[in-house]
């Protein structure tokens, strides 16, 4: 029977709560899974469900209704290839694909290509919001060509999340562009997590115990800075080990992973030639966490102050914050400016107003401050830097003075503070109508001859001085 109006492959985590997503918005869905017995549990384990369990791929195909729309929701990478390679024979001219999983941009550049010279359709897309967001509504960022994008739309649209009506996806562009921006969003995401482990840390070396600290954030996560990760750390603090009745992030060791969406950013802002110091400095903080060995060495033998920081509880709180949410704008500032770069590098026609808006709710970076992102370039298109829309260029007016405060505050304590301080370090450089670069550019001019311009003489004019020599 050839009557199902979605496919999905691939029922690990976020297959298995997709396909449960969609079926609940009214469509039949088949599915398929490398491993058989993946698809039978599943299938049986939701027997009021319209779902169609393929033990075969020729039998998955055969279940879905003309044009087919089939998801792929595997391992990023290889596994991507080798599902569509033995997907090309069975399917037909015009049937759609969907890569649904986190894909680097440039191998969806090269399956868009692959796919669209054999007549086959094909969508990139961003999912976010992992096992729940899947579930009960993710945030989706769809990239491919605009009328495969208008076919997959009733679904899309069904399935996302929704913020004042609105639902959390939106066409992004052609190619790459859906993959390219939720790595972005990945990238945003690092930033976000080490920001607010850094303000922990601080909060720690004031002594504040996981209780406070949970309402905290529980409070903050009314004001302002309500956003899902700042949520789930008060939830986290409040968590209780079983087996000890301990604060379980206590017990919990300070080694972070990665999977690689953060790296692969870095590079992307490198070779556009954006910088993301506080998404650097979050990925760059991952890597010396998993450095365990080797900073329990270093701490017997490398010197610095007592990590205590002697401060009212209240107004650190505030302070804390501040430093905080400005960090924050620095780090949604720099990766949107790279997603604006490479759009345009592209011609991508990114609306940045537009992701922004679909990030407001079912993904991992969900927050209130998007709405202000949102409207910033809804109102102005061709903003250039979010820092100088006029609501983020007024609470970094207000926030700078805590922000330094507790930056010194840290560093004086030797807190570690990597990304508050990149942060910081990107507004006070981009703020400054002088830098030392003269000196930098007369270094150059000495070893290399590359000459430099005069703060005297008109912008192009290039000069060039005989330096004396230097023997040795
Ligand atoms: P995984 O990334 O853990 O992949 C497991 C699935 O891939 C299983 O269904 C497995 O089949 C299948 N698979 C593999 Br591995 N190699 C295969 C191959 N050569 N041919 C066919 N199937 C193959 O699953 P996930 O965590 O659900 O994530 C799926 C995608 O979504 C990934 O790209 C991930 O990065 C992305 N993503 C994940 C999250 C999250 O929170 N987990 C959030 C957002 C995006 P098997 O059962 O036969 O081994």
């Amino acid at each position: 029977m050839s009557n199902s109006d979605f496919g999905l492959i691939g029922l690990a985590v976020m297959g298995q709560n997709l396909v449960l997503n969609v079926e609940s918005r009214g469509f039949q869905v088949s599915v398929f899974n490398r491993t058989t017995s993946v698809t039978e549990e599943f299938v049986a384990a939701h027997p009021d469900k319209k779902l169609v369990g393929a033990k075969t791929l020729e039998e998955f195909v055969q279940s879905l209704a003309s044009p087919r729309k089939v998801m792929i929701m595997v391992k990023a990478g290889g596994p991507v290839d080798a599902v569509i390679e033995s997907l090309i024979p069975l399917l037909d001219q015009g049937d759609i694909i969907i890569d649904g999983g986190n894909s680097l941009y440039t191998d969806t550049e090269r399956r868009d290509k692959w796919l669209g010279d054999l007549g086959f359709r094909f969508i990139g897309a961003g999912v976010s919001g992992g096992e729940e967001g899947a579930r009960k509504g993710p945030s989706i960022m769809p990239g491919g060509p605009a009328s495969t994008w208008d076919v997959m739309r009733p679904i899309f649209e069904s399935i996302a999340a929704k913020v004042d009506g609105e639902p959390c996806v939106t066409h992004i562009g052609p190619g790459g562009a859906g993959h390219y921006v939720k790595m972005i969003h990945n990238g945003i995401e690092y930033g976000d997590m080490q920001l607010i482990c850094e303000a922990y840390n601080i909060f720690k070396a004031a002594g504040f115990e996981p209780k406070e600290l949970a309402e905290v954030f529980t409070d903050w996560n009314e004001g302002d800075l309500e956003s899902y990760l700042i949520q789930i750390t008060s939830k986290i603090f409040a968590q209780k080990d079983p087996a000890t009745g301990k604060p379980l992030v206590d017990l919990i060791l300070d080694t972070a992973g990665q999977k690689g969406t953060g790296k692969w950013t870095i590079m992307n802002a490198v070779e556009n030639t954006v910088v993301i110091s506080t998404i650097n400095a979050a990925v760059e903080a991952r890597i010396l966490s998993s450095m365990k060995d080797q900073r329990v060495a270093a701490s017997k033998v490398l010197e610095g102050p007592k990590p205590e920081i002697d401060a009212k509880k209240k107004k650190l709180v505030k302070k804390v914050h501040d430093a905080l949410f400005a960090s924050k704008i620095i780090s949604y500032a720099q990766g949107l400016d790279l997603i604006a770069t490479m759009g345009k590098e592209k011609g991508w026609g990114l609306d940045l107003g537009k992701i922004a808006a679909i990030w407001r709710g079912g993904c991992i970076i969900r927050a209130r401050f998007l709405n202000h992102i949102t409207e910033a370039y809804r109102s102005n298109p061709e903003l250039g830097n979010l820092m100088l829309a006029p609501y983020f260029t007024d609470l970094l007016n207000d926030f700078q003075e805590n922000w330094r405060e507790v930056i010194s505050m840290a560093t004086l304590a030797g807190i570690p503070v990597p990304a508050f301080s990149a942060s910081l370090g990107y507004y006070d450089s981009y703020r400054s109508a002088v830098l030392p670069a003269n000196l930098l550019q007369a270094q150059r001019d000495f070893f290399g001859a590359h000459t430099y311009e005069r703060v005297d003489k008109p912008r192009g004019e290039m000069f060039h001085t005989d330096w004396p020599e230097v023997i040795g």
